[in-house]
């Protein structure tokens, strides 16, 4: 066996963290051989609940889970994390514009940035999964200052599994088919789908799916999937986000296949046009614990025109934080 791994969930009480947890102490994220510790962050009002998903994660007797830490104190929730999935977030309630939702989760993640960057382990990695997730992992990001910025992600993986989910419907092919698969920019309704460089048991997807379908159907279908979710069960996605969540570090820890790539929320270097600090979704691979954004690939108009537009949505949220003092 490795050694453990302390990993920290925040809104662990909430309808992700119920679908998160179980997965993470049964080894799904970090691997069958790998112990786990976990940590669970909850506002005062959570503490109780999280106590009582505690207690089943008790009952499931996971011969991996060595621990549970139960904190509404953010100092003590960080303490030697390893793996820090910031879920728990601030939603927007009715009448909310975007500045006071933006405000509101500035109020959660730069104090949470700023317990990671004092008590977190030296080798902590994060994904905000807590919308807006890209803009609350820049503020939780800038307030680390001893943390290396690349070690703070925001999750589109989400985005990415049903973009692949719809295209194999489409092709009439299984996902493990599919290569190449994009997601550029903000985890919103403006992210980009980008098939251009995806092939379906290596033929291009261009052969196969023409640009109308493209425009009017998958790229609305994925962008507004979210929407559709809660439309249908009343209630937003949980068990497909926890998953995507669980995808996300599990290639962060344990490397990408080889030959293949996924999309997560970096900070970009500047790659594609993205200006840099930017925490944007990039075609990207892992190895030996870091990510790295795919290289060379061609970006025609079409796909320019979406992934700019996306980007400066960015842009604006983090004018917008810088505004109001956040970073
Ligand atoms: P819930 O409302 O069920 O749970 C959120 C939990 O967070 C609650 O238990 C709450 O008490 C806790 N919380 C709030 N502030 C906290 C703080 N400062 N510290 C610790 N805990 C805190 O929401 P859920 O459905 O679990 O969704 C969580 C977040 O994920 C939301 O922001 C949601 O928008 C976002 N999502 C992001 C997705 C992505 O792809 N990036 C997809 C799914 C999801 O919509």
């Amino acid at each position: 066996q490795k050694a453990p791994v302390t990993v920290t969930v925040t809104g662990a009480a909430g309808q992700i963290g119920y679908a998160l947890l179980f997965r993470i102490a049964s080894g799904q994220m970090l691997g069958a051989d790998t112990p786990v510790r976990l940590r669970l962050l909850e506002i005062p009002q959570g503490v109780k609940a999280a106590e009582g998903t505690a207690m089943e994660l008790d009952d499931c007797a996971f011969p991996l889970l060595q621990s549970i830490d139960i904190t509404d104190d953010a100092r003590v929730g960080f303490e030697g994390a390893n793996v820090a999935l910031l879920v728990g977030a601030r939603p927007r309630s009715a009448g909310m514009e975007r500045g006071d939702l933006l405000e509101a989760n500035g109020g959660i993640f730069k104090p949470q940035g700023e317990a990671i960057n004092a008590v977190a382990a030296d080798d902590v990695r994060v994904l905000v999964v807590g919308n807006p997730a890209n803009t609350n992992a820049l503020i939780a990001q800038q307030h680390a200052p001893d943390v290396p910025a690349e070690r703070f992600t925001a999750m589109t993986r989400l985005d990415h599994n049903r973009a692949l989910s719809q295209l194999a419907q489409k092709t009439g092919t299984g996902v493990s088919e599919i290569q190449g698969l994009t997601i550029w920019g903000n985890h919103s309704a403006t992210q980009y789908p980008d098939v251009f460089h995806a092939t379906v048991a290596g033929k291009p997807v261009t052969d196969l799916v023409d640009e109308a379908w493209l425009t009017s159907t998958f790229i609305p279908t994925v962008a507004k999937r979210g929407a559709a979710i809660i439309e249908a069960r009343g209630a937003s996605s949980a068990a497909s986000a926890a998953n995507a969540a669980v995808d996300h570090v599990r290639d962060w820890v344990l490397g990408t296949p080889e030959g293949s790539w996924t999309s997560a929320a970096i900070v970009s270097d500047g790659s594609y046009g993205v200006p840099e600090g930017l925490i944007s979704s990039f075609p990207v691979t892992s190895a030996g614990g870091a990510w790295e954004i795919v290289q060379g690939l061609e970006v025609g108009d079409f796909s320019r025109e979406r992934i700019d537009a996306s980007v400066a949505e960015l842009s604006e949220e983090r004018d917008a934080v810088r505004e109001l003092g956040l970073i």
